[in-house]
């Protein structure tokens, strides 16, 4: 039997077959991925082949992992040079954000997007809790709206709470399967719980978000959408490790950079000190956002320079 895997904990799975019964499953033997030395060598989203147990009534082995057409890394955090796929076969992956309460940095934002330039999954960004921003907050929304806008990123500004553009979100959610991810508190699982009528994840206490940074969610979790299509909660996470990022390629990953890769003077340019570098000049002239330009340096500097 063919299943599609919907959660993982760890050594349980739970997979949802072709007919749409949920079982649980466990992996059968150990499993050798090609390529990647990962923690968890099955993640949800992957569609895997079941086979019935000798006396289980519900539980079933898991005895073949399908090629994936995509897959989402975060870096162990238990593990810094082991990979945790938090999810694989993807549509589309989205960016809970919040300016306030608790805030997204634009660091954090460009990191994310970086990951799904990366792997080759459409990005967008939503920003949360609209309904609770001052008008300080709005105008720097209005900011990064304009901006990941203008390079070619989906922006959505919504209150779960108050009902506020969730209609518009649903529209890009439906027949898709989308990966939806963010910071602890930025309401993940009541938006999920929002655009699924009667579900009833958990999520933080009504006194909101605050400032513990305590996980709700602790399992990435997949739910069917009654209008068509898949959405995965992730738990809440700190920080976005770029695993296997390379130092020469990461400007290919900034799309505003990508298209004027060629005008620089070098062609292994690293866009810092280089003379004729088209992309210090296109930030100079503001056709290159200086604060994307910051994000790209910053990355830059956190990757490890390849030791031969
Ligand atoms: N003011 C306001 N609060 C919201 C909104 N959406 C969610 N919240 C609150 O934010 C808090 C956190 O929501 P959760 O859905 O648990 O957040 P999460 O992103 O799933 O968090 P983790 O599971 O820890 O990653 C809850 O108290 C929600 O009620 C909103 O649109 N406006
Ligand atoms: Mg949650
Ligand atoms: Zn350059």
């Amino acid at each position: 039997m063919q299943g599609i895997v919907y959660r993982s904990t760890g050594s349980w799975y739970n997979v949802k077959d072709e007919d749409g019964r949920m079982w649980n499953a466990r992996m059968k033997g150990i499993f050798k991925l090609d390529d990647i030395t990962s923690t968890n060598p099955i993640a949800v989203g992957d569609i895997v082949e079941i086979d019935l147990e000798n006396d289980g009534e519900s539980s079933v082995m898991i005895s073949k992992i399908h090629d994936r057409r995509n897959y989402i890394n975060r870096q162990s955090p238990r593990m810094k040079h082991h990979q945790h796929i938090v999810a694989a076969n993807l549509d589309q992956s989205v960016l809970l954000a919040t300016i306030k309460d608790p805030r997204t940095s634009q660091g954090f934002i460009d990191r994310f997007l970086v990951a799904c330039e990366m792997y080759h999954v459409p990005a967008m960004v939503i920003f949360n809790k609209i309904d609770a921003y001052k008008e300080k907050d709005l105008n720097q929304l209005e900011v990064y709206a304009e901006m990941y806008e203008s390079i070619g990123y989906q922006v959505f500004a919504i209150s779960t709470k108050e009902n506020i553009g969730i209609d518009e979100v649903k529209e890009v959610l439906k027949d898709a399967t989308t990966l939806i991810s963010g910071h602890s508190g930025v309401g993940k699982s009541t938006f999920i719980n929002a655009v699924i009528p009667g579900s009833t994840i958990k999520t933080q206490d009504v006194s909101g978000w605050s400032g513990k940074g305590q996980h709700t969610t602790t399992f990435a979790e997949m739910y069917d959408l009654p209008f068509g299509g898949r959405i995965i909660d992730t738990p809440g996470m700190r920080e976005f490790g770029l695993v296997g990022l390379d130092r020469q390629e990461l400007s290919g990953y900034f799309p505003e950079m990508r298209q004027r890769l060629n005008d620089c003077q070098f062609n292994n340019c690293l866009h810092t000190n280089e003379p004729g570098c088209a992309i210090k000049e296109a930030v100079a002239e503001g056709t290159i956002d200086e604060n994307r330009y910051v994000s790209y340096y910053n990355i830059l500097e956190s990757i490890e320079e390849k030791k031969w």
